[in-house]
């Protein structure tokens, strides 16, 4: 007989999540044993708070429950944990029935697309169904086993509904098996049915001594790795795209000395920004529709893109008309990504690839012309990053480039050597373009932008979530308006938790980028910026940006101009409490230099001139797309 401990359903989960420990390698190369899951986001609701709220409460000193106040938010901040943590911790969130878990749908997606770990808990209705139709429950006419978590299933790697106790047993080393597998990992929904929540059952003593977690780093197959060679070799002018799966199998000293020794030039995705130091010689700097010349010059000319830990998605790649000359290898945990666009897949981890391939190429190096006029450019790219960045705008509304440049520039400031130690977050608007080229990765981890689901309301939850896994770290949103006012919530639940963040909002009076979107398409100006949302009767939207977050708990401070907004920089870095920066800036203005083209499709009939012409450029366009 196997020793048992008699437990509720949610007894038994959190006694697992508690138990479970990972080996952690941090970015300076040390290796800790911690808590696998750092904690539960909770909001109850008559869902879970008898039942998992009991639970919770019993156990919190071992796996603490953090409050916080929209469950969008706190999925959010979950998924910017686990990223910040390069996938190798998580934090779980529990919510109620019915709207406590649709709200957390946005946060499953983004995560699905992203490829990030997110451990979801929403409450289910009963499986006795005798108190049927409960509160908040969705009613299907047809079919008696559907609720509303059913909307998870497109949205995560691992869907489960526990209908009895014993199914713990199975699902949950299954959801942990595809939050630490680096190929499948993903968001994991377990709908928990209210009355299953408090069931007891005998539960094998062992369940609650589960394995050390560490990270897989599967080595590639000999075939593919000859053959990956093989192309390599055959290269004159090779180029590598740096992508997320380069910082979550932290292969960062891999990447530099992969570089170095063969002197390949990298370019970064936006999911792989801070894979390498930003002045390394051979770094180009961001790639794709808002890339650097550097990097995009250098992807118009190579004549092997070698794409590491990439999805290749649309931004990166120029919706593929931005190497279509050169041949594809893909390095890749993912099969379906490393076959893409009908690459040489080789399929390994990361950072073992890149060491299994340097020591299979030894001796070969790329064209050094090649190399020396990729250092050339990346250097000429540097200093021009200094200019854009350091302009002064005078009388004139800055643009993002000149506020990015104050926020950079304010580090020094205070008396440190760089911004170094700041972690910029950021997800939607005009400013992922702008940082992606212009903000100075030195770290790995230092840039954290949502540019998978590019999510309007990522910013500030996410800001809690990294400040949550990188307490000793200055982490900075830079967020704009519409973003700022799609999902602020969890700026309180920084003040609540202690968790102190910086948010810098860039005030251009509505959503710049789509405006010039729409123009750039042939569109007119409509819907996008406030001023022209006015409907007779209607008020002139005048937000008080500093006075909201004030009223959150956060200091707060409307700045004149980037000079002021440096000098409140240097008191909010000071502070220890979190801090709103507001700033008006101009829609109107971008960074000219850089960037590729982007599928965005346009109408082929329309009575404006302007979308004819726009629908000739874009089949124009088309043209030079990879298929
Ligand atoms: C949840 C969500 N809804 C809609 C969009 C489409 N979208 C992308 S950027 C944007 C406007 C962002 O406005 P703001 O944050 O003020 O940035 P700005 O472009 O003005 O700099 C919109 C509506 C999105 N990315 N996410
Ligand atoms: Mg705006």
């Amino acid at each position: 007989m196997q020793a048992s401990t008699r437990l509720t359903v949610s007894q038994a989960l959190v006694r697992y999540l508690a138990a479970l420990k990972a080996e952690v390698i941090q970015p300076d190369g040390r290796t800790d044993i911690l808590p696998y899951c750092a904690g539960v986001f909770a909001i109850f609701g008559h869902g879970n708070v008898a039942g998992l709220g009991e639970a919770l409460q019993a156990e919190k000193d071992r796996l603490p429950t953090l409050r916080a106040h929209t469950e969008q938010g706190m999925a959010n901040a979950a998924v910017a944990f686990a990223k910040a943590h390069f996938r190798q911790r998580i934090m779980a969130v529990t919510s109620s029935i019915g709207p406590g878990a649709t709200n957390m749908l946005t946060s499953a997606a983004l995560a699905h697309v992203a490829r990030l770990p997110l451990l979801l808990l929403p409450a289910d209705v009963f499986v006795s169904r005798l108190p049927d139709p409960v509160l908040q429950q969705v009613e299907s006419f047809g079919q008696g086993d559907v609720s509303a978590n059913d909307c998870f299933r497109p949205v995560t790697r691992y869907f489960d509904r526990i209908m009895a106790p014993e199914q713990l047993l199975v699902a949950l080393p299954r959801a942990l098996q595809v939050l630490t597998d680096p190929a499948q990992c993903g968001p994991v929904c377990l709908a928990l049915p209210q009355d299953v929540q408090t069931f007891a059952h005998d539960w094998p003593e062992d369940f609650f001594h589960p394995a050390l977690i560490r990270m897989r780093r599967p080595p590639a197959d000999a075939q593919e790795l000859a053959a990956a060679c093989a192309l390599l070799k055959s290269a004159k002018r090779p180029l590598i795209v740096a992508g997320g799966g380069v910082l979550y199998s932290q292969a960062w000293d891999a990447l530099r000395s992969f570089a170095q020794t063969h002197g390949v030039p990298v370019s970064e995705t936006q999911a792989g920004k801070s894979s390498l130091a930003w002045d390394h010689p051979l770094n180009l700097g961001a790639i794709g529709v808002s890339g650097s010349p550097a990097a995009n010059g250098a992807a118009e000319q190579c004549d092997l893109l070698f794409a590491i830990g990439t999805r290749l998605q649309d931004f990166t790649t120029g919706s593929h008309a931005l190497y279509a000359q050169a041949r594809l290898l893909s390095l890749n945990i993912q099969p379906l990504d490393a076959a893409k666009k009908r690459g040489q897949p080789l399929l390994a981890d990361v950072r073992t690839g890149l060491g299994q391939l340097t020591a299979a190429l030894a001796g070969w190096r790329a064209d050094p012309d090649w190399s020396a006029s990729c250092r050339h450019q990346a250097a000429a790219w540097a200093t021009r990053v200094t200019e854009l960045t350091t302009h002064d705008p005078g009388d004139a509304l800055p643009y993002d480039a000149e506020v990015i440049g104050a926020v950079r520039e304010s580090a020094t400031d205070v008396g440190l050597d760089s911004a170094d130690n700041d972690i910029v977050v950021c997800a939607a608007g005009t400013l992922p373009a702008e940082l992606h080229k212009l903000w100075r990765s030195a770290l790995p981890g230092n840039y954290h932008m949502d540019y998978a689901y590019s999510c309007m309301g990522y910013e500030v939850a996410g800001g809690l979530g990294v400040k949550l896994a990188r307490p000793e770290r200055e982490v900075i949103v830079i967020v704009g308006d519409g973003s700022y006012m799609m999902l602020n919530s969890e700026l309180a639940s920084s003040v609540l938790l202690g968790r102190k963040i910086i948010v810098v909002i860039l005030d251009n009076r509505g959503y710049g980028c789509i405006e010039r979107l729409q123009i750039g398409s042939g569109g007119a100006s409509f819907n996008n910026m406030l001023d022209d949302c006015v409907p007779e009767g209607g008020a002139r939207s005048a937000i008080d940006f500093a006075m909201h977050g004030r009223s959150m708990g956060a200091d707060a401070v409307h700045v004149r101009d980037t000079e002021e907004l440096r000098s409140e920089l240097r008191r909010a870095r000071a502070a220890s409490k979190s801090q709103v920066l507001v700033i008006n800036t101009t829609h109107q203005r971008t960074t000219g230099d850089g960037g590729a083209w982007w599928e965005v499709a346009v109408p082929e009939v329309s009575a404006r001139a302007e979308v004819g012409a726009a629908h000739r450029a874009y089949l124009q366009a088309k043209t030079r797309q990879r298929r």
